[in-house]
């Protein structure tokens, strides 16, 4: 999958990261629930090496339980903390406090030791587009202070906000890197909403998503869409829902582009149901995707 990326942005993105990195104490790094290791900048790795860090797992309301826990543990046996958050309902918001407090132990040890008894924290969140950081700081805040949106893109400029008495956090514009090394992490940024429409191959989107369905969670596929047939190509699928939506266009061929977005929709909201992009499993030790022939039509 080929997208433009703008790597001019990409650069100011660092440089403003770093700049405000001084200030806080602590990072608060978004993942998505669905998909955490293909929604993890590495920049963000580099930049943040020494500060302590707080990976919060997004819209796990929208992942399945089992990947939920998969992703946990994994997290956890590489020594990192880690909490799953539901910005929706503030499902697992009320944990973070405590968890940062106890990875700024250290430096509210140091501060004593200086004299001073403030436990005043500024904390950085930091993620790829439309992974929830600006939803997550309204639930934490009690109110709208930040703007959302259901489309990546939204926060344009870094915003302080102020939490209770004790906290700061910075909000910032959503970063993603101009390549991916994989181009199944694309895909699935691409499936997740987390990469602008109109820089998307819509249909390769949606084909890669059916399959992964259609292998992992087919009865989903059935029953949102009726399909019997759960054999079927990747075409073949997209075929069917198109049928069963009313996706024609003049000679009575099927829309495509309308398919994919019917899809894509359903994937994205949870209408389809829980379903998580990516396992532990998926990926190889080095860090790459295991190909696992999903691409195929
Ligand atoms: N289901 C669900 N939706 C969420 C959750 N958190 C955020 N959202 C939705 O995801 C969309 C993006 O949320 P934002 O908070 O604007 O995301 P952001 O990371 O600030 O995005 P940018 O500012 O574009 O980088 C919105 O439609 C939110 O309602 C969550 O935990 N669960
Ligand atoms: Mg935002």
């Amino acid at each position: 999958m080929s997208i433009q990326w703008f790597p001019g942005h990409m650069a100011k993105a660092r440089r403003q990261v770093e700049e405000k990195l001084k200030l806080v104490d602590i990072v608060f790094e978004l993942l998505d629930a669905r998909l955490p290791l293909s929604s993890r900048n590495p920049m963000i790795d580099d930049l943040v090496k020494h500060k302590p860090r707080l990976l919060l797992l997004t819209k796990c309301d929208l992942a399945d339980e089992r990947g939920n826990k998969a992703w946990l543990d994994f997290f956890h046996s590489q020594g990192m903390s880690a909490l799953p958050v539901d910005a929706k309902t503030g499902k697992g918001v009320g944990q973070i406090q405590p968890a940062s407090e106890k990875l700024l132990q250290p430096l509210f040890a140091t501060r004593e030791k200086k004299g001073i008894r403030s436990r005043q924290v500024r904390a950085m969140v930091l993620g790829i587009p439309n992974v929830g950081k600006s939803s997550l700081i309204n639930r934490l805040a009690k109110r709208t202070a930040a703007v959302t949106g259901d489309r990546p893109g939204v926060t344009k400029a870094q915003q302080w906000i102020r939490i209770g008495k004790t906290m700061e956090l910075l909000d910032t514009p959503g970063i993603l890197w101009p390549k991916f090394d994989d181009s199944e992490v694309g895909l699935r940024l691409a499936a997740s909403g987390a990469i602008k429409e109109e820089i998307l191959p819509l249909e390769e989107v949606a084909l890669y998503a059916v399959n992964y369905l259609s292998d992992r969670y087919p009865q989903f596929l059935a029953e949102r869409y009726k399909l019997k047939d759960l054999s079927l190509s990747g075409v073949g699928l997209l075929t069917e829902i198109g049928k069963k939506r009313g996706c024609l266009q003049k000679g009575g061929e099927i829309n495509f582009e309308k398919v994919a977005e019917i899809l894509l929709n359903d994937l994205r909201s949870g209408r389809i149901g829980k379903v998580t992009m990516e396992m532990p499993g998926d990926w190889h030790s080095d860090g790459g995707v295991e190909a696992d022939g999903q691409n195929d039509s």
